[in-house]
């Protein structure tokens, strides 16, 4: 064996260094095809990583080649949104009252449920501030315009107790509401909905509870009431907080609108009567009498509102000619019992329901206007200056329903 290995030695280191060779040209070959594919799969991926990042910002991902291109294509897409953003303020600040309302009666009727749910939506119509009288004209109208068929039908509860919502709205309230109401589109002037006297000027008068927001909705109104033309005087009539005047004036140096603030005068009544005077005799279009908040229920500060109302009466007959109760829409049913005392002791003219943003009891709009026939004017949508609108009932609806 030794002497076959010494005598074929040459031939048997050939072998194997051909044999090597071999292997290190394999290994060289299969280097050599996985980098071109590596290469070949990173050029695949470039242009998905970018697409993707592209999206994270909007451009395309040869944006820089055309640049003058994308702003022009996107404008009227952004001017759109702008746009409906701005209509649709009372629509999103009813937002959780629409999911508070249809969508729980949404959620009864899953798909091959055969029940009516009528127990069901009274108990959600209750839940949602509507008012017992008010639910109690709803259930009845589900009750007698709809068969026991329909009554298992989604779209046709919906449909009945919108058309009845609806009906609600426009029997109850008096025809110069109603027309003011249909004339006017979202977002118009105040005064459709304000009745302005012709000669002279006319007389606000604002009362509510505490923190129901009072002096924000004035300093919102005068700033509209300005812009319109308007000559405006606001009456800093709550001397029963050091920090009510100095906020009303914040208020008032915002509307750019003047302020009637006596140093040292505690009675309201007088800092109301004093200013309707001086607005009498220096041609101002409107007076707008802030008060101290108070409970319905505080006999003593219920008669003081009465005598801010009596001697305003006094400088000008009529006057104050709108006395406007604000609630606070988050208050639910004590924003219907707040409307009603307020209304008894000094006869309202209308409503401003304000914080409709935020809050899923908007329902209370409906029974206030069912259960009290009183107007609601304004609703506040917001802390900002301008988030207060002429209150519709046809946008409310449509907010809830549709
Ligand atoms: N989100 C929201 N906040 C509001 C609205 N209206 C008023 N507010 C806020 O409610 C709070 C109370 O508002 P005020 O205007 O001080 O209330 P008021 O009725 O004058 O209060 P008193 O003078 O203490 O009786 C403030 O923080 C306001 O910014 C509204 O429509 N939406
Ligand atoms: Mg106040």
């Amino acid at each position: 064996m030794s002497s076959f290995i010494a005598s074929n030695l040459d031939f048997i280191l050939l072998g194997s260094g051909i044999f090597a060779g071999l292997v290190v040209c394999i290994f060289i070959a299969v280097g050599f095809v996985r980098s071109r594919k590596k290469k070949h799969d990173d050029r695949q991926t470039f242009p998905i990583q970018s697409a993707a990042g592209a999206a994270l910002t909007g451009a395309e991902p040869n944006a820089a080649v055309s640049s003058e291109a994308i702003p022009s294509a996107a404008s009227p897409t952004e001017r759109e949104s702008k746009e409906s953003k701005v209509e649709a303020s009372l629509r999103s600040a009813l937002g959780p009252t629409q999911k508070n309302f249809l969508g729980r009666i949404k959620a009864l009727f899953v798909e091959g449920s055969q029940s009516s749910h009528l127990d069901e939506i009274e108990e959600i119509l209750y839940t949602s501030d509507l008012g017992p009288q008010t639910v109690q004209r709803l259930m009845q109208s589900l009750e007698e315009q709809l068969s026991r068929t329909e009554k298992k039908n989604y779209a046709l509860v919906v449909e009945t107790l919108k058309r009845e919502m609806l009906d609600i709205f426009s029997s109850s309230l008096s025809s110069s509401a109603v027309q003011a109401d249909a004339s006017i589109p979202a977002g118009a002037e105040l005064s459709g909905e304000i009745r302005f006297v012709e000669n002279g000027p006319t007389v606000f008068m604002v009362v509510g509870v505490n923190g129901a927001g009072k002096t924000t909705s004035i300093g919102k109104i005068a700033a509209q009431m300005a812009a319109q033309g308007r000559k405006v005087l606001v009456a800093a009539g709550d001397t029963f907080r050091a920090a009510a005047g100095q906020q009303l004036k914040t208020w008032t140096e915002r509307a750019q609108v003047e302020i009637f603030s006596p140093e040292g005068v505690m009675d309201p009544s007088a800092v109301a009567y004093d200013a309707v005077a001086k607005a009498k005799a220096r041609g101002y279009d409107v007076v707008i009498i802030d008060t101290a908040g108070r409970l319905h229920t505080q006999v003593n500060l219920m008669d003081e509102l009465k005598k801010v109302k009596r001697v305003v009466t006094k400088v000008i007959p009529n006057a104050p000619h709108e006395i406007l109760v604000v609630l606070d829409a988050n208050s639910g049913q004590n924003a219907l019992i707040q409307a009603r005392e307020f209304n008894q002791a000094l006869g309202l003219t209308g409503v401003i329901l304000t914080k409709m943003d935020g809050t899923a009891k908007g329902g209370v709009a409906v029974g206030i206007t069912y259960e009290l026939k009183l107007p609601i004017k304004l609703v506040g949508i917001g802390e900002k200056i301008g988030d207060l609108k002429p209150f519709s009932s046809a946008e409310f609806v449509a907010s809830i329903f549709d």
